[in-house]
């Protein structure tokens, strides 16, 4: 079948490319217009997704508006003269000169290795191929790591431990396959909500299918579950230990398949023998009833699937934690047959790629291992250099502590926001201080890391780029480019080529096309087990998108791996792991009582450089926020959506509580989208060196600030992002600090709404809301004003043609729900408005969550239909979609209405 990858009337033009949030990696339908990007729509061709989308790949093209890129992106190459100083607009030829000259003299002053690049799994298979030459082959260091470090290298260690390769053995399809699907410590109703539209579809059509997660949370996806083993932190190589030991006593193992296929049983049979249920329940805080249950399942389907994430990979024991649940398959042959296996969740949409270049401090091309001289001998005979350095690589928190210990004095950031992911902030912010060079390659202009550069290199990004990704289903997928990149933004690339030729690598980089590059790579695979001399530049254009392996002379890729039962190990043997459970690295204590977790929300993207700027995308949450249980927050006194204090052995963060019966007692949950690494672990796991970003122990109180402000206005959107970078850097000291979007902008007035909400131990000065005021359009005449100095409080109002049009309230208050709802309405005001100065009006509704973001449906309006709709769970669902058309669009809302109908009673008659 020939796909068109672009076909244009006079008007407008498509683009086939690739959605550039999660390793689902969903194909894409770009539509653009005089080199404007219009509109974006799932490619029905995609095996991926088939044409769907979920709410942030289906607002890709909002994020693309010029309104947006003219105020969030980074147009040009930036400097600073000194730290501290503005930065300065400079030409390309200059700023790459400057980083040439800036890296040789490094070089030569300390040696290679105190040069750090640190890359990221939201590259290219191109860039990320070039970077790590670049690394490794032009400047000498194996110093250069990735995000992914944070992200995938358990999962990586967990596969090269046991199955010998990094490769996830499954594939999409094997979701329908399944007889049972376990999905531990991964949300994919949030995390990756096309594959969780795949498995609804599979429960409907086979309600039978059992569906096991494994989770401490009542995460969206747990909600979901037949059985959810809610257990306790850091326990999961107890549960799978003991799960190994029932099937054991069942007699459900494949002693057939562990005889012919997988070596090193003997230990692990020993170390689970005392893995009893009541010890296991013991350990998890699971009850012997739902192992028990849970083992049953899994021995006695025809096929288990399972399905992990950060819960397993983020971890002090991460690759135990992999090698544990890949263990369980192995012992019962679970693996290499439809609907069985391992399926490891990629989290970055081409964490894949980065693992098959091997741009890892530890990795070389092609899953070759630094660590191997013959695999380091290979590489250096493919580039055609005398050797590749043989001195281990910095990972990523060793490299962030080699900078703030002065050995790395160079520090170049592409595609990535360390600032804001990396644990234990205070020390990764020192770091970036004491670097005596910060580099930072981004495509917007105001990440949390920008603070700390010395140089800024504007990046092209999703629409303006060219290449290729490979998904979790080790699917290679094309991006292309629609438009041209905005200002004087570049392919990440072209910069690493440009930046080489100056250092002298020409030769080395003589790439003018990501083709060339990925021609490069492809040779590079050849014999390996990722093998993909089969496949062609043109026939990923005409074919689409292709899966590894596919040797030369193979016909297709491969859907799954292991078929025949030999495993990619110097013997054809898989290997168990003798797995011990170890707990979590920093345990609960009486000074620090909480166990903090944390992860994603459905609609926003890790730092939110690109998610932040939507107004529809705060729907579900729009402040930093804790999520604890009510019981804990009625004994510390906080009340729901009260400020609390965090605070771990490392730092502190105010954040807003809210009661949720999501969380276990004493444990809480916080996002990872605001800035919370400041409290998180930097303790890695000993194999894979992935920090223990999922837990640290946390001691919560009362925030108890006596000075609060609270504002909504509704700005014209060509300037309101604009006004929020200038009104989070003013808002900077203050304790706590949120401005957001809000609203399906720009509105039919071409309006963008900005809400701002601070509190501080002391009143802010003067000087600071008188330019708060200003940004948000409350200063000069037709106000309303009302001072109170008895009670502390200031409020001020703009009404326009009868329209509440911002507000500010400052000082001591708690009623700012009426002027908010009244807002957000946009109703027309009853009278002057004058009324509405006067403290303790009319108490309102709360701000009710939004639910479905395409329809821009809230939690009440759907709890008030609910109680009129009745029938079976799936009569009720269609009825609220027909009645309010939620979950009808994008369906990444549908868990949330399930949970909602499951809660919701039908009236009675
Ligand atoms: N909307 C959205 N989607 C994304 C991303 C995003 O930023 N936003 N990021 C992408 C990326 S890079 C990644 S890596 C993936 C991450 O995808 P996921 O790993 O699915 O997402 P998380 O929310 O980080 O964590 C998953 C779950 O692990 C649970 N967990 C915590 N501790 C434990 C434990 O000890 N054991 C077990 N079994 N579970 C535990 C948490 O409660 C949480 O529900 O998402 C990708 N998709
Ligand atoms: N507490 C806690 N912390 C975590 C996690 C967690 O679960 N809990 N998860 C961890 C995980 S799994 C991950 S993957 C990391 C993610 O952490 P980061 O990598 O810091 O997350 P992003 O915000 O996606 O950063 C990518 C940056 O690249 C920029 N960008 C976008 N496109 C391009 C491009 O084409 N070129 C260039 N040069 N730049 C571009 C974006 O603007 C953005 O600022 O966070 C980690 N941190
Ligand atoms: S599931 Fe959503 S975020 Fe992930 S690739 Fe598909 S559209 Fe993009
Ligand atoms: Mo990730």
């Amino acid at each position: 079948m020939t796909i068109p990858i672009q076909s244009s009337s006079a008007a407008s033009q498509e683009t086939r490319s690739t959605c550039c949030y999660c390793g689902v990696g969903c194909g894409v339908i770009i539509e653009s217009q005089a080199g404007q990007i219009t509109g974006v729509r799932g490619d029905p061709h995609h095996p991926a997704n088939h044409g769907r989308l979920c709410s942030k790949g289906s607002t890709l093209h909002l994020t693309a508006a010029a309104h947006v890129q003219m105020q969030t992106r980074l147009l040009h190459p930036l400097f600073r003269k000194e730290r501290g100083a503005a930065l300065q607009p400079l030409d390309w030829g200059t700023a790459l000169d400057t980083l040439a000259t800036r890296l040789s003299a490094t070089r030569e002053e300390h040696g290679p290795d105190a040069i750090g690049i640190y890359v990221s799994g939201q590259l290219l298979t191109e860039d990320y191929y070039v970077f790590n030459k670049l690394a490794k082959g032009v400047l000498g260091t194996n110093n250069i790591d990735s995000n992914s470090r944070l992200c995938m290298s358990s999962a990586v260690a967990g596969y090269k431990s046991t199955l010998g390769a990094d490769a996830p053995p499954a594939c999409y399809e094997d979701i329908a396959h399944a007889d049972t699907i376990v999905i531990a410590g991964s949300n994919l109703a949030n995390a990756h909500p096309i594959l969780m539209r795949r498995l609804e579809d599979v429960r409907n059509a086979r309600p039978e299918q059992k569906l096991i997660v494994v989770d401490p949370r009542v995460s969206e996806t747990a909600a979901l579950a037949d059985l959810h083993l809610q257990l306790l932190p850091g326990t999961d190589i107890a549960l799978f230990n003991g799960l190994l030991h029932v099937l054991l006593w069942d007699g459900q193992v494949d002693t057939a398949f562990i005889n012919e296929h997988t070596e090193g049983f003997a230990p692990l049979r020993e170390r689970v023998r005392d893995c009893t249920p009541r010890e296991t329940a013991r350990i998890t805080g699971l009850c012997q009833e739902d192992i028990l249950c849970a083992a049953k399942w899994w021995g006695q389907s025809k096929s288990v699937l399972s399905l992990y994430c950060q819960g397993l990979n983020q971890s002090s024991s991460g690759t135990a934690n992999n090698a544990a649940l890949i263990n369980l398959h192995l012992a019962t042959g679970q693996i290499g047959r439809p609907g069985a296996g391992p399926l490891s969740l990629t989290g970055q949409p081409n964490a894949m790629g980065g693992r098959e270049v091997g741009g890892m401090a530890n990795l070389l091309s092609a899953h070759r291992d630094l660590a191997s001289a013959q695999d380091r001998a290979e590489v250096a005979q493919f580039w055609g250099i005398p050797q590749v350095p043989a001195r281990p690589g910095k990972t990523a928190v060793e490299m962030f502590e080699a900078a703030a210990d002065g050995a790395i004095k160079l520090l170049w950031i592409v595609c990535t926001n360390p600032a804001h992911s990396m644990p234990n902030q205070n020390l990764v912010r020192a770091a970036l201080q004491r670097a005596e060079y910060v580099v930072l390659q981004e495509a917007y202009a105001n990440t949390a890391t920008a603070t700390y550069a010395d140089l800024l290199l504007p990046a092209a990004t999703w629409g303006e780029k060219e290449g290729t990704v490979t998904n979790s289903e080790r699917r290679i997928s094309r991006v292309r480019a629609a438009v041209l990149p905005v200002g004087q933004a570049k392919p990440d690339w072209q910069i690493a080529v440009d930046v080489a030729h100056r250092l002298g690598a020409a030769k080395l980089m003589p790439y003018t096309t990501p083709e060339q590059i990925w021609l490069e790579h492809r040779n590079s695979t050849r014999g390996r087990d990722l093998d993909i001399t089969g496949m062609s530049w043109p026939m990923l254009d005409k074919a689409g998108p292709q899966q590894w392996p596919m040797p030369n002379g193979a016909t297709s890729g491969r859907a799954r791996l292991y078929t025949d039962g030999v495993f990619a190990t110097p013997n054809g043997k898989a290997q168990f792991v003798d797995t011990a459970h170890q707990g979590v690295a920093e345990p609960r204590d009486a000074r620090y009582p909480f166990s903090l977790n944390t992860g994603r929300l459905r609609d926003q993207w890790h730092g939110m450089s690109r998610t932040g700027n939507l107004g529809r995308l705060y729907g579900q949450t729009n402040e930093p926020q804790v999520l604890m249980h009510a019981q804990d927050m009625a004994r510390l006194g906080i009340a729901d959506g009260q400020l609390a204090r965090l605070s771990t052995r490392r730092g502190e963060q105010i954040l807003v509580a809210n009661a949720s019966a999501t969380v276990a007692a004493m444990q809480v949950f916080a996002p990872m989208h605001w800035d919370i690494n400041v409290l998180t672990l930097p303790t890695y796991c000993p194999k894979s060196k992935q920090p223990e970003l999922k837990h640290s122990a946390v001691h919560i109180e009362p925030a108890n600030l006596s000075w609060n402000l609270s504002a909504l206005a509704w700005l014209p959107a060509h300037c309101a992002l604009s006004v929020r970078h200038k009104l989070q850097e003013l808002c900077k000291p203050l304790v706590y600090a949120s401005c957001v979007p809000f609203g399906h902008e720009p509105d039919a007035l071409g309006r963008l709404g900005l809400q701002l909400r601070l509190a501080h131990h002391e009143p802010a000065g003067a000087e600071v809301i008188d330019a708060i005021r200003t940004a948000l359009g409350l200063s000069g005449t037709g106000l309303l004003q009302y001072q109170d100095r008895q009670r502390g409080q200031q409020r001020v109002l703009r009404i326009e043609q009868n329209h509440l049009l911002a507000f500010c309230l400052s000082g001591q208050f708690d009623d700012q729900e009426q002027l908010r709802s009244l807002l957000l309405s946009k109703q027309e005001l009853q009278g002057n408005g004058r009324t509405l100065l006067l403290p303790g009006a009319t108490p309102t509704q709360p701000r009710s969550p939004q639910i479905c973001t395409c329809l821009n449906v809230s939690q009440a309006q759907i709890e008030t239909v609910l109680p009129r709709i009745s029938g079976t769970a799936a009569q009720r669902l269609a009825g609220l979609q027909g009645a309010l058309g939620c979950g009808t669009q994008c369906g990444s809302c549908v868990p949330q209405l399930k949970l909602l109908i499951q809660t919701s009673p039908m009236a009675k008659h």
